[in-house]
């Protein structure tokens, strides 16, 4: 199991205080940061590759969803043309994910279904096929996050997203799981659900039940990690604290003091 942490990457201009989030995780241990990117398009990905490798550190995971919460791109979107740019956007970060050897993670990026579920699960799942085919051409995992009913109405529970993984039927698609998520949607405690995601948990989420860092509430992560190492689970697991408060080093330097005792 690898540890990272969330990190937003600023677009061009303001790398140095990013540079600096990447130069504290390091120093404090993590194998990598998660990335959360806006378009990547305009990301200085050379400067990017080389300073993770200049730290020792990997790219576990893109979160992709300011292209919805920021620019509007949905890939159930009613106008054909902005389902095009969604996709679009979702390949970019695809390329990305190649050259960074990181998964790209689906979550607000499926956008608002209550208008006509029907249409939009379709809708979904065509846009989410073509990506993870152009994918699957760049060695890319894609994962579909898990989130409560509040924030997304698609896609809650660990159960709709291994039925959704059965109907897309590519290999490289799989799950993100979200502690804090998984802590209002599903049925059972963390560590009880979590293995039914079996080989296709892709990345793993890390908040307490208050979403903030792990410690500060009441989640059984202890029991919760135990399972993940019975699963064999090898990839990374993230800490993603929202809002990212009170700072990255508080949030980076705390989860790391918790978690270590524990994975
Ligand atoms: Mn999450």
């Amino acid at each position: 199991m690898k540890l990272s942490v969330v990190a937003s990457v600023p677009e061009n201009g303001r790398f140095l205080p990013f540079e600096k989030s990447m130069k504290l995780a390091s120093r404090l241990g993590y194998d990598g940061v998660e990335l959360n990117i806006r378009d990547p398009r305009r990301i200085e990905e050379r400067k990017l590759v080389k300073t993770l490798s200049d730290l020792d550190l990997r790219a576990s995971c893109i979160i992709t969803g300011q292209g919805f919460t920021v620019d509007g791109l949905s890939l159930v979107d009613p106008s054909a043309r902005t389902r095009k740019l969604a996709v679009q956007r979702i390949k970019d970060h695809i390329l990305l994910a190649g050259s960074l050897s990181s998964i790209v993670l689906i979550g607000w990026m499926r956008g608002i279904w209550k208008y006509n579920r029907m249409r939009a699960r379709r809708r979904f799942l065509e846009g989410l096929r073509v990506c993870a085919e152009s994918a699957q051409d760049s060695g890319v995992l894609m994962g579909i996050e898990c989130i409560n009913r509040y924030e997304v109405d698609s896609i809650n529970t660990l159960d709709e997203a291994l039925a959704t993984i059965r109907e897309v039927d590519l290999g490289n698609v799989g799950i993100v799981a979200d502690t804090f998520h998984m802590n209002i949607e599903e049925d059972k405690p963390i560590y009880e659900k979590i293995v039914i995601c079996k080989n296709r948990l892709f990345h793993v989420h890390v908040a307490d039940n208050n979403r903030k860092v792990p410690g500060a509430g009441h989640l059984p992560f202890r029991r919760f990690f135990d399972s993940l190492r019975r699963m064999s689970y090898d990839r990374f697991v993230s800490v993603e604290v929202v809002p990212p408060e009170p700072s990255f080093a508080s949030i980076a330097e705390s989860s790391m003091t918790y978690l270590q005792k524990i994975v």
